[in-house]
């Protein structure tokens, strides 16, 4: 990857932190926008109490001058504000043994795994005896990061009038209609509780959603995510790991609770006949056109000019107010898997996340066919491109 970036941070600990490398010179950064999309993954109905403590804000550390970035590796930090409440048990140190911190430590210790999360494979993988080490890095907290990330990318992709949009089309068993375009409900979607194009069924999703949490159960969900206006040839046929869709859904399938990853008519391909499923291709008046959409913008792992269409499934939460029977791997014995708090339905900040990875995979093939040394460089490329294919 050109555009690369690493994260890194525990749920609990001081904050999170990323380095973002790739980013040509010259592109514009607005700390406001970042912020934005922090609170958009902040947001939905379902949450737990965490995002009632946290305002997420992204502070710039290097990469960026007078608002515009220098061609050097962006770094950000975002604070955790819970740090405060776990300054002991996250200490970066030894602690001094006072009976208060050695009660506080131990209270905060696990052994019992959640069904479902990285508690058990972690453990014995990284030889720890406290899954508080595992749990705190696999948490969804650091999805943060990668928001802050994907807006950069965003910032980028802006530049040459690329567009996103992430809707939230299932939670639990409630689907809502599945035919709008979400490019033609961006402002619902954003002052939709449930990140939703469909306004009918709102009251079915908040149903699905407090029933689950009277049961002490936890909710997945579907989400959409679309770009548009990319130029036709991102991604590339001659080689595995550079075809566009495959980049795509092992960014999406990277966001923690996906288990599922579809591009256009996704699964519904086995199904379909040849005649039904490829996009036929019409011309008139000079221009190349089709008439559907099938294969979700991208043919032989390239982009082909048409909207770019990812659907991704996300699992209900593993961290249950209602355990699950489990065992403690200190013990040996049969317990209940552990609980401290989470949300009952986090698919709209999961489709805030999605949107984001896509993104950044957008921004990289952008990087990798039109150079990315700075912005100048690569829009007159672009041009040039578009002026010989004509489009
Ligand atoms: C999350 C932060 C976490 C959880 C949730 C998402 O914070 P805390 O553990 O302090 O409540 O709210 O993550 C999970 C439930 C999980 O299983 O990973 C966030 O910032 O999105």
């Amino acid at each position: 990857m050109l555009f690369r970036f690493l994260t890194s941070g525990e749920s609990h600990g001081k904050g999170l932190n990323v380095i973002v490398e790739g980013m040509p010179s010259g592109v514009s950064v607005d700390e406001n926008f970042i912020n934005n999309e922090l609170k958009r993954r902040q947001k939905g109905y379902g949450r737990g109490g965490r995002m009632k403590i946290e305002t997420d804000s992204a502070e710039i550390l290097s990469g960026v001058r007078f608002s515009k970035t220098i061609g050097s590796p962006v770094s950000l930090f975002i604070r955790n504000k819970d740090f405060e409440n776990w300054q002991t048990v996250m200490s970066s140190f030894e602690v001094e043994q006072t009976e208060e911190n050695k009660r506080k430590i131990e209270e905060k210790s696990i052994s019992n795994v959640r069904p479902g999360h990285a508690d058990f494979a972690g453990a014995l993988k990284y030889n720890c005896e406290d899954v508080r080490n595992i749990l705190e890095r696999s948490s969804a907290r650091e999805t943060a990061s990668r928001v802050a990330v994907g807006a950069l990318a965003k910032s980028l992709l802006k530049e040459f009038n690329i567009e996103g949009v992430s809707a939230v089309t299932q939670i639990g068993t409630v689907k809502a209609d599945s035919s709008l375009n979400p490019f033609d409900y961006k402002d619902k979607i954003e002052n939709s509780e449930f990140h939703c194009a469909d306004k009918n069924s709102e009251t079915a999703f908040k149903e699905e959603i407090d029933s689950a949490k009277a049961e002490g159960d936890t909710l997945g969900g579907e989400i959409e995510v679309r770009f548009k206006n990319l130029p036709v040839g991102l991604g590339s046929h001659v080689q595995w790991d550079r075809k566009l869709d495959a980049q795509i859904a092992s960014a999406v399938m990277s966001v923690p609770a996906i288990k599922s990853v579809e591009i256009g008519l996704g699964k519904e391909v086995a199904k379909t006949r040849g005649s039904k499923t490829h996009d036929e291709v019409f011309i008139k008046d000079g221009k190349i056109f089709r008439e559907t959409n099938n294969a979700g913008g991208i043919e032989g792992g390239m982009t082909n000019g048409e909207e770019l269409i990812v659907r991704a499934s996300m699992k209900a939460i593993p961290t249950m107010q209602k355990p699950l029977r489990s065992v403690s791997l200190k013990t040996k014995e049969e317990i209940s898997a552990h609980f401290e708090r989470s949300d009952t339905c986090a698919v709209p900040a999961c489709a805030v996340v999605v949107e984001a990875m896509v993104a950044i995979i957008l921004a990289d093939a952008m990087c990798e066919k039109f150079t990315h040394d700075n912005l100048d460089d690569m829009k007159d490329c672009y041009f040039r491109y578009l002026e010989r294919i004509n489009k």
